[in-house]
């Protein structure tokens, strides 16, 4: 019974083709007793999530659609110069209109949650103010679809496409946005929480406030001073905290909130106990304005001594909202860091890589898979979270499709093995983290990068909007479906 339907499933996925595929033998799979995963080598405990992680303009497309307003990625991508190619994200996936298909490769896939954001702008085109309900509908429609297809939704509230309404009046410089943001959030939650249990406030708040005010390499692309981007990244973990607060005032009762943060990772150079100690203290001291604030309801003395006059300015009350109790935390992982045990009054160093560490696709992805391990198990060590999950990780590569019509990005299926080896590293030491979203499911638009990049474990034919799952989606779906790697 078991194995008739693994291949009608995969056949459904694959084609017709996929009995030629050389790849591991379905019968092989169907063979092995399913309640000994606990303990084959590598299994993940029983009822682990998983999940893809998607976000509304990488994916929506439909940018003037049903009373949607502008964001501030549409006026960075329509700007000359800003992305690769001169992309937007008008079209992107098309996710709008082709959502139930998607979700049917989701339900293909077997994955047991997934991860979307609500773009704020079809919610209040103007940030603030008067309700589009044609864009509350579609969440409500995308969520139902999910939860007929047995997919939990885990909805992010804020993935970087700020309204251009309040960018303009200053956006993350201005205190007022944060406040904007937990009344959208607590009406996001009041709308949709019959329907979604977990809601995450934010994504990577280190970079929109790096990327978008001081590099400028993202919207709304400026390049502020040390102090201005101190109190801008303030007034973001500020806007965090008053969501969570909104959110609880507003959902229904049972309802989960966290974030997705991406801290940097600082594995230890070795694993020697010297290192390990330096790598806690990096942690807490180089994600000091970010997870640690959030985690701690203070700026380490370390960082506030750094920037001296530059520091943010803020109040007791502020810390205490920005450090509301969450029900889970949710991490971003891709890259590593790597640092060292040292003398000095940090009490450890960060190690500048080779040029020759390996890559993938995107030149700033470094492989790292031991990040997988640290992050949670750092993150547990340091704060004592409860309940964790991998919100994001995934591997740009660059896909062809060869000429049988599949796409065979082993690069990617060693990058995700590797990294899910360590996940499970951590998870077999009592690290509690429940489940983990692959970023993502489809390739999409990558910010700055356009459409050069692809992330998805699902090709993507920008032209035609056609969907072919690569040879790491057949990976995956065979991870979930013996949950683990063994
Ligand atoms: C995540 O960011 C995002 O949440 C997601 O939207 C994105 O698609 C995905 O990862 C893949 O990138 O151009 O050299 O200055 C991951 C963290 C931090 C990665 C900033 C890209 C820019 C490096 N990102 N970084 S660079």
């Amino acid at each position: 019974m078991l194995l008739s339907f693994s291949r009608r499933r995969f056949a459904q996925l694959f084609g017709a083709a996929a009995a030629a595929l050389p790849f591991r033998g379905f019968d092989a799979l169907a063979a092995a007793p399913g309640d000994a995963a606990a303990t084959r080598p590598l299994a993940f405990p029983k009822g682990f999530l998983w999940g893809s992680a998607t976000a509304s303009y990488q994916v929506e497309g439909a940018a003037k659609e049903d009373g949607r307003g502008h964001s501030i990625w549409d006026t960075f991508s329509h700007t000359q110069g800003k992305t690769h190619n001169g992309d937007t994200g008008d079209v992107a996936d098309d996710y709008y209109h082709r959502y139930r298909d998607d979700i049917r490769l989701m339900k293909d896939l077997g994955l047991t949650v997934c991860r979307f954001s609500v773009s704020w702008s079809r919610i209040f085109p103007n940030g603030t103010g008067s309700i589009n309900q044609q864009g509350v509908d579609f969440y409500k429609k995308m969520v139902d679809a999910m939860l007929e297809a047995g997919i939990q939704p885990y909805c992010t509230l804020y993935h970087w496409d700020l309204p251009q309404a309040l960018q303009d009046k200053g956006g993350w410089e201005n205190r007022d946005t944060a406040q904007a943001f937990a009344d959208y959030a607590g009406y996001v939650a009041s709308k949709l929480s019959d329907r979604v249990k977990h809601f995450m406030t934010t994504n990577e708040i280190r970079s929109f406030v790096e990327l978008g005010y001081r590099e400028g390499i993202h919207a709304p692309g400026l390049r502020l001073d040390r102090a201005k981007v101190a109190q801008i990244a303030h007034h973001a973990v500020l806007g965090h905290g008053l969501a969570v607060q909104a959110i609880r005032a507003k959902a229904a009762s049972g309802t989960r909130v966290g974030l997705a943060e991406n801290p940097t990772v600082t594995n230890p150079a070795i694993e020697t106990p010297e290192h390990i100690a330096a790598a806690h203290k990096a942690f807490r001291e180089e994600n000091a304005m970010y997870l640690s604030v959030i985690m701690e309801g203070r700026y380490t003395d370390l960082y506030l001594k750094q920037l001296g006059a530059d520091a943010p300015k803020f109040t007791p009350e502020e810390l205490r909202t920005i450090a509301s109790p969450l029900d889970f935390v949710g991490i971003n992982v891709y890259a590593p860091t790597y640092v060292r045990a040292d003398a000095g009054e940090r009490g450890y160093v960060m190690i500048t890589p080779p040029t020759s560490f390996p890559k993938m696709a995107s030149p700033w992805l470094t492989v790292g898979p031991e990040s997988l391990y640290w992050a949670p198990k750092l993150i547990h060590d340091l704060w004592k979270v409860k309940e964790m999950y991998i919100t994001e990780n995934g591997a740009s590569s660059d896909d062809v499709v060869a000429a049988d019509g599949h796409v065979y990005d082993t690069d990617r299926v060693m990058y995700l093995r590797n990294y899910l080896t360590h996940l499970q590293r951590a998870i077999s030491q009592g690290v509690p983290v429940k489940g983990y979203f692959l970023w993502s499911l489809l390739d999409n638009f990558e910010w700055a990068d356009g459409y050069s990049k692809r992330f998805g474990i699902v090709y993507v034919d920008f032209a035609t909007q056609k969907r072919i799952p690569k040879l790491s989606s057949q990976f995956y779906a065979d991870v979930i479906r013996r949950n683990g790697l063994g």
